[in-house]
């Protein structure tokens, strides 16, 4: 069994060459708040799938000798995080990893990245959402988009016009799945973004709002539960960890408009990364 004082965690998602998202966002960030992060690639992609073409392998078929390896070793991890996924088979696989890998300190995060502003994204499939279902109930939080949230509980989508007690509800839901603590992310409220944070053994949620500034962008969700694990994982509360990872997330968007970053091209967390340093 080895010790370290070092935090690690495994994150399992893909691989985007352009278009800041998935890894090249999470390892960056994770590395800033001095956690050190592993990788299981789930896919390559030239860049992410909301630009018009993109190609994308399809990794599934190599993860489990790539994994056999790290169970041959030995390794061991305070944290495992899961993001997008390609293919049903692969959800089974994090599904094992979670089930191998796991011990009662472990912390387990599970951003179910299924789609955004109603629908879902062009590789998830109605298999997928099922599994996906499974996963969420292994998760320590959970981290859904309200799209996400309203597919994984058969929720109606709407683009704005929830009342908290909807929210509760979907988030509860979650919690009747499995998953401990949930955390839906940017819920517009007029200028504002809204996370409910919904804590293992809490009957009420709890509102981080942020002043919203500007729109959404491609890879805002990767960087919300990238900050939000890193945080959990250096002691903060959950609260404490989504209004951390709410105001970088803003901080983000604010940048990337100011340095009229292309829509497409994600959020400039480079230039501010510092602000995540682990003093
Ligand atoms: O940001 C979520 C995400 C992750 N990975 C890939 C994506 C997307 C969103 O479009 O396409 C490949």
């Amino acid at each position: 069994m080895e010790t370290y004082t070092q935090k690690k965690i495994a994150v399992i998602n893909d691989i985007s060459g352009y278009g800041r998202c998935s890894l090249t966002v999470a390892i960056p960030i994770l590395s800033v708040m001095g956690i050190q992060s592993c990788p299981v690639p789930t896919a390559i992609l030239s860049n992410h799938t909301e630009f018009p073409v993109y190609f994308f392998d399809d990794y599934t078929a190599k993860m489990r000798d790539y994994i056999g390896k790290w169970k041959e070793l030995g390794l061991t991890f305070d944290g495992i995080s899961s993001g997008f996924l390609g293919s049903a088979e692969q959800i089974e696989i994090v599904l094992e990893f979670v089930e191998h890998f796991r011990d009662e300190h472990t912390h387990i995060f599970i951003d179910p990245v299924m789609g955004d502003h109603g629908r879902l994204y062009a590789t998830y499939t109605e298999e997928m959402c099922e599994e996906m279902k499974q996963l969420v109930g292994y998760a320590d939080v959970v981290t859904p988009n309200v799209t996400e949230a309203c597919f994984l509980t058969g929720t109606p989508y709407k683009d704005s016009g929830w009342t908290r007690k909807e929210l509760l509800n979907m988030a509860m839901m979650l919690q009747l799945m499995g998953a401990k603590s949930v955390v839906i992310t940017g819920v517009r409220e007029g200028s504002f973004y809204t996370n409910v944070v919904l804590e293992q053994g809490c009957r009420e949620a709890s509102y981080v709002k942020v002043k919203s500034a500007g729109n959404q962008r491609p890879g805002t969700g990767d960087v919300f539960a990238s900050v939000l694990s890193g945080a959990v994982l250096n002691g903060k509360s959950l609260r404490d960890a989504t209004e951390m990872a709410a105001k970088f997330v803003r901080d983000c968007i604010t940048k990337s408009d100011e340095l009229d970053i292309p829509h497409s091209n994600g959020v400039c967390f480079e230039e501010i990364l510092g602000k995540l340093v682990k003093r």
